[in-house]
């Protein structure tokens, strides 16, 4: 196969003259092609078969082991000016990337295989898809691009129609940690991955394409590229609302994006229609919509048992390729927090030895297709999305942020969002637990200057005067001892039914400096073992700690000089002004 589209042609021509393949498949996405391929792996020992009997279709991905999550200290934008990258990213003129990149592309698929993968990301109808092609010499690549996007046949067609596609280069070269790099090209819509075969890394339609790339592309085109889970919540008279929430990674998306209503509050119902990535477009009334650019979960399995997210532990006993678990005697796969069973072997392979730390990786993986999950929502394929009533924005913190709060208006919602802080995790590689500013969640995936960003944000306060409403939450307080405040999981349901009340002006709240907060009875805690001391501690905003955290969010703000948008500056100043009145 090949394909009619000049440009295309010309590009893979090219990549194929620089890295040498031995030979080129173009991929059609079919289930035949698949299948050779995972054989292919299976003897090459690229994916291990796990237990069929309980596990079928599932297969294990070992990873380098200094190969196991996203690199943000590898991670480039390279622009023409420097500005345009901005203090959030690491920098670098596309002259020097290219010369470092050529040098490493060189000749790098001499004896493999090199696959090129036409994808869409969005449903294929979706006017709000935009498409890409990856080519790559990793068949594992191939095997989780086929789960969590639209590819083959029908996106070459889609690609071909249009003529436009953004080009992702990928070899995991040699798997050497020194001789790695991600590279985003925003003018150009071009990616290029050397020498990391994970996730994030790899698997270039996901945070590359569908975030850094994308988030630039929808500055110039009016909407917003984001990471956020989609849910619809489905209330027992039959009403759902779609909620678009922003996390870290391994802040529990994924748990949120497919939560079990507790049998408290019967009736209600919950559809998931993405679980990282949200793309954002007004429509012609005003209404932000929302579509979930993937086709699939690449989740964090650590955690994940029948009590927190039963959904999710039956959605991976089948058709799913796991990444970095460990397994049992019976070839199962295990990890910490499965509650069943125990491990035999750790995720390098090695017999299991308690000292040497967790059996599983803790940023191991599943990637499993959406319509695998048993609360999937038939709108993912919606073309032009599902209207969101409300944007949630949160992250991993122990103290300070109370349980929920709504901001007072869009612009002020801005800056909550680009006041977000969180505990960073093991997503990416660094130290883990420390507090870092995460604005809306896009510390890692924003492909542009974050002052410019935050304008763009700001600029859609003028073009509706119908936006959702944006609130806060914090699922992760705790107390002195460490124990965390709030049950989470399921019952983060009823935080979500307040959200939509308000939405719906059901509830009333009470004006804080930092926003609007549930009144005393505002969260429904029925049935919920909850001393009202704590309900009171996880929803008390201290003044003197919120001073002190504006301070800091202003210093942060204000190392972004003369770009930062005045009305940011302005909303920050109204805070300050409130909390000081206080204190
Ligand atoms: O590795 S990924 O970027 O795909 C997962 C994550 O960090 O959210
Ligand atoms: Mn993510």
């Amino acid at each position: 196969m090949t394909t009619k589209l000049k440009s295309l042609q010309d590009w893979v021509d090219s990549v194929a003259k620089l890295t040498q393949p031995e030979d080129i498949h173009w991929c059609n996405g079919s289930e035949a092609e698949n299948k050779r391929l995972i054989n292919q792996m299976n003897r090459s020992g690229d994916l291990l078969p796990l237990n069929q009997d309980h596990y079928p279709n599932c297969y294990l991905h070992r990873s380098s082991p200094s190969d196991v999550a996203r690199v943000e200290h590898l991670t480039y934008i390279c622009t023409e000016d420097e500005e345009q990258a901005g203090p959030n990213n690491l920098w670098m003129s596309p002259a020097d990337a290219h010369a470092k990149m050529d040098a490493f592309f060189d000749g790098c698929m001499q004896g493999r295989t090199m696959y090129v993968i036409p994808y869409c990301m969005g449903p294929l109808a979706s006017p709000y898809a935009r498409c890409g092609v990856e080519v790559t010499d990793s068949p594992y690549v191939v095997a989780n691009m086929r789960i969590m996007t639209r590819m083959g046949t029908a996106a070459l067609e889609r690609i071909e129609s249009e003529g436009s596609f953004v080009k992702g280069l990928h070899s995991i070269g040699e798997l050497d940690p020194d001789r790695r790099f991600i590279m985003h090209f925003p003018e150009d819509l071009l990616i290029q991955s050397f020498g990391s075969g994970y996730g994030g890394n790899a698997l270039l339609g996901k945070k590359c394409h569908a975030l850094r790339i994308a988030s630039w592309q929808a500055r110039q085109e009016g909407w917003l590229a984001e990471h956020m889970l989609i849910v619809g919540l489905e209330s027992p008279e039959g009403e759902t609302h779609y909620v678009a929430c922003a996390f870290p990674s391994a802040c529990g998306k994924t748990n949120l994006a497919m939560l079990i209503p507790p049998e408290s509050q019967a009736g209600w119902k919950v559809w998931t229609l993405g679980d990282d990535i949200a793309w954002l477009h007004l429509d012609a009334n005003g209404q932000l919509r929302a579509i979930n650019p993937e086709s699939g979960y690449f989740g964090v399995v650590p955690g994940t048992n029948a009590k927190t997210n039963k959904n999710a532990y039956d959605m991976i006993t089948s058709e799913t390729i796991f990444t970095n678990v460990a397994t049992t005697e019976d070839n199962l796969p295990w990890w910490e927090d499965k509650k069943v069973g125990s491990p035999a072997f750790d995720w390098q392979g090695n017999k299991y030895d308690p000292d040497t730390g967790p059996a599983a990786h803790p940023n191991s993986r599943f990637t499993v297709a959406a319509t695998n999950n048993p609360c999937y929502s038939e709108l993912s394929e919606a073309p032009e999305g599902v209207p969101i009533s409300a944007l949630v924005f949160g992250g991993r913190r122990k103290e300070l942020a109370p349980l929920v709060y709504e901001a007072k208006n869009w612009r002020h919602g801005v800056l909550v969002g680009a006041g977000v802080a969180s505990e960073t995790t093991a997503a990416a590689t660094g130290q883990v637990g420390v507090v870092r500013r995460d604005p809306m969640a896009m510390q890692p995936f924003c492909g542009y200057n974050f002052a410019d960003y935050w304008a763009h944000w700001l600029s859609f306060a003028d073009k509706s005067d119908n936006l959702p409403g944006i609130f806060h939450v914090n699922w992760f307080r705790q107390d002195q001892n460490g124990k965390f405040l709030w049950p989470g999981f399921g019952e983060n349901l009823r935080v979500l039914r307040w959200i939509i009340d308000r939405c719906e002006k059901r509830v009333g709240a009470k004006e804080t400096p930092i926003g609007f907060l549930p009144e005393s009875h505002g969260i429904d805690t029925q049935d919920l073992d909850l001393d009202p001391a704590v309900m009171d501690a996880l929803l008390a905003v201290d003044n003197k700690q919120w001073l002190d955290e504006m301070e800091s969010v202003g210093e942060y703000l204000g190392s972004f000089g003369n770009r930062l948008p005045e009305e940011l500056q302005f909303e920050h100043d109204q805070v300050m002004q409130e909390l000081r009145k206080i204190s």
